[in-house]
């Protein structure tokens, strides 16, 4: 029996969503990897089209339970961020990370923080400047156009594929310290959707998807945490990056059908077997 890998995955839980650790905990599971969860807030539902949703602030807690997984007698393989409540938190699990994870650890950034060209309501510059000073010791940083323009302080003109600016985000991103970069929801023309991959030194590539114009919550979140789930698998970025292409653009073939009583996340429940299956 191989060594068990462990992911800690901090994001939020959004109890009803089908978002952040909801979607990373099954499918890194399915990956055959132990799943850890240090949650940044506690809300009902996501943001993303729900009234009234409640949110529980967890900033005091992260603290605590960071300083317990220091005494733990193991560290953690991988490490997963999304979704987090404030600033302060991505300063409070910076100072811990030395501690809780192995030195050779793959650390995987989703910098969660806008999409359309807007930063989240709940987020405001310090949160952008965090999240460069988190993106510095990053393997792979997952930004959509939105975030990789925030974080490259540029001005966001649409999702549109454009050659020079995606060659500018890259260099800027890379001179940030983020050693591996896939732009995610890149529009490449009307019909056809997906990722931008560049690695330090060179590489890069495209992964292109059928595009449905509609708005699907949680993709960037089921795309990270089946590339984490394909990397554990020893496949390569572009390899990882092309799966978690296709399996993200499978699970909306199956929630278009069921849109109506299900627009708030994807299905994934029945693809999780490609994952476990690989
Ligand atoms: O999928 C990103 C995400 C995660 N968690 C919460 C969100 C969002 C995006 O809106 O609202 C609570």
């Amino acid at each position: 029996m191989k060594d068990t890998k462990r992911a800690l995955s901090v994001q939020d839980i959004s109890c009803l969503g089908q978002c952040s650790n909801t979607v990373i905990m099954p499918i890194l599971s399915a990956a055959g990897v132990e799943t850890i969860m240090l949650p940044t807030a506690l809300l009902s539902t996501h943001t993303g089209g729900f009234q009234g949703y409640t949110f529980l602030d967890l900033t005091e807690e992260m603290e605590k339970i960071l300083s317990h997984f220091t005494t733990l007698p193991w560290k953690f393989d991988y490490l997963c961020t999304g979704y987090f409540g404030s600033a302060e938190q991505i300063g409070i699990l910076m100072q811990h990370l030395p501690s809780v994870l192995e030195p050779d650890a793959l650390r995987v950034i989703d910098p969660v923080m806008g999409d359309d060209g807007r930063l989240y309501s709940i987020y405001d510059h310090t949160y952008v400047q965090h999240m460069r000073r988190l993106c510095e010791g990053a393997d792979v940083i997952t930004p959509n156009l939105t975030e990789a323009c925030l974080l490259a302080d540029i001005p966001y003109l649409g999702a549109g594929y454009d050659e020079a600016l995606s060659r500018t985000l890259f260099e800027r991103l890379h001179a940030l310290g983020a050693k591996r970069v896939l732009l995610t929801g890149v529009l490449f023309d009307e019909q056809t959707i997906g990722v931008l991959g560049h690695e330090e030194g060179g590489h890069g590539f495209a992964v292109r998807s059928p595009y449905v114009d509609r708005h699907f919550h949680g993709t960037g979140d089921i795309f990270t945490g089946s590339l984490v789930g394909f990397l554990s698998r020893g496949l390569s970025l572009e390899e990882a990056a092309n799966r978690a292409v296709r399996f993200v653009s499978g699970c909306i073939t199956d929630t278009v059908p069921v849109m109506d009583c299900h627009w708030y996340g994807l299905r994934f429940e029945e693809r999780l077997q490609e994952i476990t299956n690989l």
